[in-house]
């Protein structure tokens, strides 16, 4: 039988239900997040309001027409990000075979987990609620398309299995656009040929899709049968580690050093962990006034020694001659790499 070797996670209604945590007054009413221009445009919706027909990339006047007593908010990417961080951090803890593909979603090599896949599952799901309070669906199979779209099989808060016996009965009926890789273009294409579901698309040879989509077309007619290779790839690891604090605004540069060599110590101790090290620091900055200010720096090395990091965040900081008081900073290693990788494309030259 197949390994069980691959597992799939995104979060339910992301942004929204960030809104609805930390404001639970919103929970029950329909929330759209979205750009408050005229030609602001919906992130996401929540499941309330997708009832209403609104739904992400629709613009906010058509989803204010579908949706008139619906709670609008503006996006706070920056608090998604945390959230999200909080995320992976709890999905790292259970592998390091980990592909981020976005904000709210990763991919996950369980293959040499011993232990049942539906345990993993619900262990993540157990500490996700628990440490953020957000729900989310996991999908597992097999291969990658398939965990993907297991994952999306009973959203919300969605747990589903797909083996390589449920195929024809999964599969066949599904529209084209759910194929990775059969965007909306190509689906109207396939659509004006007379082809809407995969059973119809089974009936067109390896030739014909490679002319109709290129390379793409291959990949289809392989992965409509249940077959892909493609490998977790974790070198599309996180982009960067990073602390901030916010206290009662002071104009004390030792204060600010102080948080920053608690930061860097922090950093240095999950990059070891993590088995990653980076190149860039950053330090922010936001002052009395809420300006925020950012300096940054690539060194020549990669590293992940807290006192080197600090060396560096200090010398920013100096750099940085601040004249207003502040109420925040932080600090951040980006440009990271693994370890592992490092090693292994020293083989590859
Ligand atoms: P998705 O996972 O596609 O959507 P979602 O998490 O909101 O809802 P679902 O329960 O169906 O998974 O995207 C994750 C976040 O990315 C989403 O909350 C907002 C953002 N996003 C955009 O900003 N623009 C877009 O067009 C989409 C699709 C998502
Ligand atoms: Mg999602």
């Amino acid at each position: 039988m197949d390994r069980l070797s691959i597992m799939h996670i995104d979060m339910d209604a992301f942004y929204a239900s960030v809104e609805e945590r930390d404001n639970p007054k919103l929970i029950g009413h329909p929330v759209i997040v979205g750009g408050k221009s005229r030609h602001g445009i919906v992130t996401t919706a929540n499941y309330e309001a997708r009832k209403f027909g609104v739904h992400s990339a629709m613009p906010v006047y058509i989803a204010r027409e579908k949706c008139p007593h619906g709670i609008y908010i503006s996006p706070r990417m920056e608090r998604y990000r945390e959230v999200s961080r909080q995320i992976m951090d709890i999905l790292y803890d259970i592998t390091d075979i980990i592909e981020q593909i976005s904000v709210d979603e990763a991919y996950l090599d369980i293959s040499h987990i011993e232990m049942n896949p539906l345990d993993i599952a619900k262990i993540i799901k157990g500490q996700v609620i628990r440490k953020t309070g957000l729900t989310l669906s996991v999908g597992i199979s097999y291969n990658k398309f398939l965990a993907k779209l297991a994952s999306d099989w009973n959203k919300p808060n969605g747990l589903k299995v797909i083996t390589r016996d449920m195929i024809p009965d999964i599969l066949l009926p599904l529209p084209v656009k759910s194929v990775y890789g059969i965007g909306k273009k190509s689906a109207d294409k396939l659509n004006n040929i007379g082809i809407f579901t995969i059973e119809d698309l089974m009936r067109l040879s390896e030739d014909f899709l490679i002319d109709m989509f290129g390379k793409t077309g291959n990949e289809i007619y392989y992965r409509i049968r249940g077959i892909d290779n493609r490998k977790v790839d974790t070198s599309r690891q996180r982009k960067s580690i990073g602390s901030e604090s916010t206290f009662d605004a002071t104009g004390d540069i030792e204060v600010f050093k102080s948080y920053l060599k608690e930061f860097a110590n922090e950093i240095s101790n999950e990059m070891i962990k993590k088995g990653l090290q980076g190149k860039t620091i950053t330090v922010k900055t936001k002052d009395e006034n809420f300006i925020q200010r950012t300096k940054s720096k690539t060194i020549s090395n990669y590293t992940n020694i807290a006192e080197e990091i600090y060396a560096n965040a200090a010398t920013l900081l100096d750099e940085m001659d601040l004249e207003t008081r502040l109420r925040l900073v932080g600090l951040t290693m980006s440009n990271l790499m693994s370890l592992d990788l490092e090693q292994l494309s020293f083989f590859d030259d």
